[in-house]
């Protein structure tokens, strides 16, 4: 498996925790975009974001150690020049194979139209397993642009693949989504509900089954702290609102993988790839937190 070595990988790590063979973590960058609608430039997302995460630090002040040590290989990007519908399936191949690989994947987009492709993989492998997504928008178009598999339609497609999907942190949709998600029962939890409570984490954690499957679209954060999106959405989840929800979801159930897409760098302000680069690797410590496999270093 050919991946990023030091020091151009993923946290700058050397290869004794960065190589593929031994690292439980791996990442694969997909820099696809290809039915963006407003702002382009998703495309430049992975690099920005592991650019970012060259810089900060790899001991985690929260969980007291360096997470790291689990090992964190960054694979080559996936460069997919074809339609959006043909891009699932090179998807869907390329996760299929770190989950036979027994790796814990985590996807970098690109835009959200990657995600059924990776939904696809984790449901080859997975009986029961559910898609927590974070989101400004439902992304349950049937159609968008001409093709089912836009990033409008990513949730549907997903849908398609696996019925759980529990949405969070929703403001921005269509009537006729609005009334697909009525008809359909969709476990929705509004960004205008949950803004100024914590009340409705433990009833969407109970939504989930077991394992978990989260699909984090970068654009649920407020745009005061992510501008950085191509169709940005105001009155979005704060920081340290997104990473306690997260922390308690990885708790309570068994996170398979996730993925983390629509980051569209902006030369002039690094920060929001700060932020992208930072919440991967809270996950990341959220995931192995509590398993023996990370050496807490004594100095
Ligand atoms: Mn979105």
């Amino acid at each position: 498996m050919n991946y990023i070595k030091f020091p151009n990988n993923f946290l700058e790590l050397e290869d004794n925790l960065s190589n593929y063979g031994t690292s439980k973590v791996v990442i694969l960058p997909i820099p696809y975009e290809k039915t963006t609608t407003y702002v382009k430039g998703t495309a430049k997302g992975p690099q920005a974001i592991i650019n970012a995460s060259r810089n900060i630090e790899l001991y985690d002040e929260e969980l007291g150690k360096e997470i790291s040590n689990v090992g964190i290989c960054t694979l080559n990007p996936l460069i997919i020049d074809k339609n959006p519908e043909e891009m699932v399936n090179d998807v869907f191949e390329n996760v299929k194979e770190l989950l036979d690989d027994n790796k814990f994947p985590i996807i970098i987009g690109g835009e959200h139209s990657i995600t059924p492709g990776c939904v696809k993989a984790f449901a080859d492998s997975h009986d029961d397993f559910s898609i927590l997504q974070l989101d400004a928008h439902a992304d349950l178009r049937e159609e968008y642009d001409g093709t089912k598999f836009s990033h409008a339609c990513a949730m549907k497609r997903c849908l398609d693949i696996c019925k759980n999907i529990v949405q969070v942190g929703i403001r921005s949709l269509s009537y006729e989504e609005s009334i697909f998600v009525k008809k359909n029962k969709l476990k929705i939890f509004w960004a205008k509900d949950i803004f100024d409570n914590d009340e409705w984490e433990e009833k969407a954690i109970s939504n989930l089954s077991k394992d978990v499957y989260i699909t984090f679209d970068l654009d649920v954060l407020d745009l005061s702290i992510m501008p950085s999106t191509g169709t940005p959405e105001p009155g979005g989840l704060r920081y340290y609102q997104v990473l306690r929800f997260l922390k308690n979801v990885f708790e309570k159930r068994n996170v398979v993988g996730f993925d983390v897409v629509e980051l569209c760098p902006n030369v002039n302000n690094v920060s929001p790839d700060f932020t992208a680069a930072k919440i991967i690797y809270k996950m990341i410590g959220y995931k192995f937190n509590n398993k023996n496999t990370i050496n807490e270093k004594i100095s």
